[in-house]
């Protein structure tokens, strides 16, 4: 017959966070310890079960209103504003922390650079409960008048970001919700010390094009205001699956002035826009208490 290995020699196939805790509880002494490591391992099996694959969250993890930016780090700075916070999650480019802002329990999510792994993180947080998702990024702008540090407030999107085209026909337009819109606008006006614009944004699936020229001058010719990556993907997602999105960005450079086509001259690290960063993060805040 086999008997059961030395406790110190088993398994524990839990995650990570938890390792620390069931380690402790597996060496508990005798029969209590081997209670308490079955209903241990039984809780997280049914958390492990409820658990989204990428954000790795449950639903009483995050809350129905949600910042979400490209960059962890910024995630991390939406996380300093509010109180009450946890990190709740950090999994590949989707970190997570849920707190409170002036009383309304907040989300902010990090979903990485680009379409196709925005759209996980979009679909995964709407299938956890989100029902409001604005996306605080960063952008160039196609507007002369709009410079680095200014703001733009996306009122729809193009739809070249290489993955909703797979979700729906490209016929159907990526519009911002109007609230959500409005709200943004009104919190950008009541500061008084942002410049900033509305418009319909490009969202372009590639940062770095290769031999095919990047059509700058055409979509600022169209009155596209401004060039990002994933605002596209979110405002169809949100469409499709019925709840509401929009989109307000920090302008990092003008792609028809400084930045030259292969990019260079792209600093998205200056001063002048981590100092606006901090005010997209209140204008977004104050949107959400507002709607
Ligand atoms: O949307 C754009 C992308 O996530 C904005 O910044 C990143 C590329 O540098």
């Amino acid at each position: 017959m086999r008997s059961n290995p030395p406790r110190d020699q088993r398994d524990c196939f839990v995650p990570r966070n938890d390792n620390c805790r069931v380690n402790l509880l597996c060496n508990s002494p005798g029969f209590l310890g081997e209670c308490i490591e079955n209903i241990l391992r039984l809780c997280i099996i049914l958390r492990m079960s409820t658990l989204t694959p990428h954000l790795r969250l449950n639903p009483a993890d995050i809350s129905p209103l949600i910042l979400t930016c490209g960059d962890t780090a910024r995630a991390k700075q939406i996380s300093e504003y509010l109180t009450n916070v946890k990190q709740v999650g950090a999994w590949r480019e989707y970190h997570s922390f849920t707190g409170e802002y002036k009383g309304l329990r907040v989300s902010a999510v990090s979903h990485g650079v680009g379409g196709a792994g925005a759209a996980i993180c979009f679909e995964e947080l709407i299938r956890l409960g989100a029902r409001t998702i604005i996306r605080v990024g960063t952008c160039g702008s196609y507007l002369p008048e709009i410079r680095s540090g200014d703001l733009l407030i996306g009122t729809g999107a193009t739809r070249e970001d290489g993955t909703s085209n797979i979700l729906v026909d490209v016929a159907y337009p990526a519009i911002s919700d109007l609230d959500i819109t409005n709200a943004l606008r009104e919190a950008a006006q009541a500061r008084g010390d942002v410049r900033f614009a509305l418009g319909v944004m490009r969202s372009d699936a590639a940062f770095y094009h290769g031999l095919t020229p990047n059509p700058h001058n055409y979509w600022a010719e169209a009155g596209a205001v401004g060039i990002e990556m994933e605002l596209a993907t979110l405002l169809i997602i949100a469409s499709l699956r019925r709840i509401r999105a929009g989109g307000i960005f920090v302008a990092d450079g003008n792609p028809n002035e400084e930045v030259t086509d292969n990019m260079s001259g792209y600093d998205p690290h200056r001063n002048v826009v981590e100092e606006a960063k901090g005010k997209m993060i209140e204008i977004a805040l104050e949107a959400l208490r507002k709607l």
